[in-house]
Formats: structure tokens, sequence, C-alpha cells
């Protein structure tokens, strides 16, 4: 099923060195192989049949690899975030140029303050969006996104989370009802109606994988969680993410996907 045509990422900076970590996975990252490694990730993505957009990388912004978080696109409408992490919340700015290449100017929505979104805590399943209660995305965020979605006929509901930064730090959707669960999503009910894929738990990185046209790109090194994919029916590609790790950072976060 092709779902996906386009995706844009952006390049790691210099100062990614400096990024926010909560120190989960040690390290201070290493420039020259967080670059190869984009590299990879970019080709990976390549072989998904999309066209892939790529953003020169902004000095400025530490954290502007991840474009998953200022963003949130859908088929219908493009959704600039207000990230809850002050020192992310400018990377709009330029995300925002790159959408409008895609989006005319009255399908483009933006969460504004008091309301704080990422598009990390924001899981699209079909029509439906899980959205992340978090340190960085509040509830006034929550209904403001809630109530965009609901005009373009979308449904949107909240998830609770304690353990983890994002919500799909910790459960991702493959489409045809497959979900990877980790942690605390393992047990929440509003994921009981999915086929779910316990992650182990010295896999729990892994949660993180993406699902872009049949394919399912799987960070390297967890074996486990890439047999589990594997076994669901779907074509596998793995790309080390080692220097991003070290920063919170997956797969899905690397990329907007649309
Ligand atoms: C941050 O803390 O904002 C970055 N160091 C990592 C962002 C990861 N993004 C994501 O999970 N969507």
């Amino acid at each position: 099923m092709k779902k996906f045509n386009h995706v844009i990422v952006k390049r790691p900076c210099r100062a990614m060195t400096e990024g926010i970590t909560s120190g989960l996975y040690p390290g201070v990252p290493d420039f020259h192989l967080a670059l190869e490694q984009h590299d990879a990730y970019i080709d990976a993505l390549k072989q998904c049949g999309v066209d892939v957009t790529v953003l020169e990388a902004d000095e400025r912004f530490p954290d502007s690899c991840f474009v998953e978080d200022p963003a949130v696109l859908t088929k219908k409408c493009a959704i600039i975030t207000n990230p809850g992490a002050q020192s992310r919340n400018g990377e709009t700015t330029s995300i925002e140029e790159a959408v409008r290449k895609f989006y005319p100017e009255d399908k483009i929505e933006h969460i504004t303050s008091p309301g704080t979104l990422e598009g990390g805590d924001v899981m699209m399943c079909g029509n439906h969006f899980y959205v992340g209660r978090s340190e960085r995305t509040n509830k006034e965020g929550i209904r403001q996104f809630a109530s965009i979605l609901a005009k373009y006929g979308y449904t949107c509901s909240e998830v609770t989370l304690e353990e983890v930064l994002h919500l799909k730090t910790g459960v991702n959707y493959l489409e045809n009802n497959n979900m990877l669960v980790s942690g605390e999503f393992i047990t929440k009910p509003e994921f009981e109606t999915y086929n779910k894929y316990v992650i182990p738990e010295d896999e729990a990185y892994a949660a993180n994988c993406i699902w872009v046209n049949d394919t399912v790109i799987v960070p390297e090194g967890y074996p486990s969680v890439l047999e589990s994919v594997r076994s669901m029916g779907y074509k596998t590609i793995t790309v080390d993410t080692s220097e991003f790790r070290k920063l919170d950072g997956g797969l899905s976060c690397l990329s907007l996907r649309f």
C-alpha cells in the first residue's frame, strides 16, 4: 500500500552535541557519524518510494534534525505545532516554509500559546489521532489540535504518559491494525483492539520503528524487534541511529512522512 509520497528531513547540525538529552543513552553525539547515519536514513526512505526534501542544517537549534516535533502533516492539512521545549520553539519557522511547498495557505493550521504540542506525541491511526499528554504537550495544545482535526473530519483522543519523552517513544502504529507497544503502553485500554506486539524491555528503544509504504524501518541492533516485525510480513530495512539515540531521538523523530 502506498500511503506516503513525500518526506521532509533536516540535516543534523554541529550544535547537536548540545541537544536536549535525558541521559538515558549516555554519550555526546559524534557529528560526523550522525551525518553518515542521516545519509543512510535518507537512502532507506528513498527505497520506500517517497521523494525526500532535505532541509539545510540550522546551527541555531541543536535539536532541529528532529523534524517530527514542529509539525504534524496529514492528508488534508498541515498543523504547525508549538513545541513545549523552549530551545526548540523557534524550529517551527523553517518547517512552515518547507511545508508551504506542499500545502495551500488555508490548509496550514497552528497550535498557539498557551497550548503546546510536539509531533512526537501524535500517533496517526487511519483517521484517528492519539495524542500523548506529556511534559511537551499540554491539555490546551491537545484541545486546539482536536478542534483543528475535527474541521477535517478526523478524531483525536488523549493518552496519558509518565515514563517516556513522547508518545511515540513507546508506541508506534505499523498499519494493518499492528502496533508495537512497550512499557506503560502495553496495558493501556485504548490500544486493546490492536494486534499488539510487546517490545522486550531491553529493546525498548526499538518501539520507535516507522512504517513507510509497507516497509518498516527498524533501528539497528534490536534483533527481537526485527524478528517480530518480519514475522508480521513486512519488508524491513535497518538503520543505525546510535548518535540520535544519545539525544533521545528515534527513527520517527527524524522525518515528516505524508
Ligand atoms: C528533544 O528532547 O526534544 C530531542 N533531544 C529529541 C526529540 C525526539 N523527538 C521525538 O521523539 N519525536
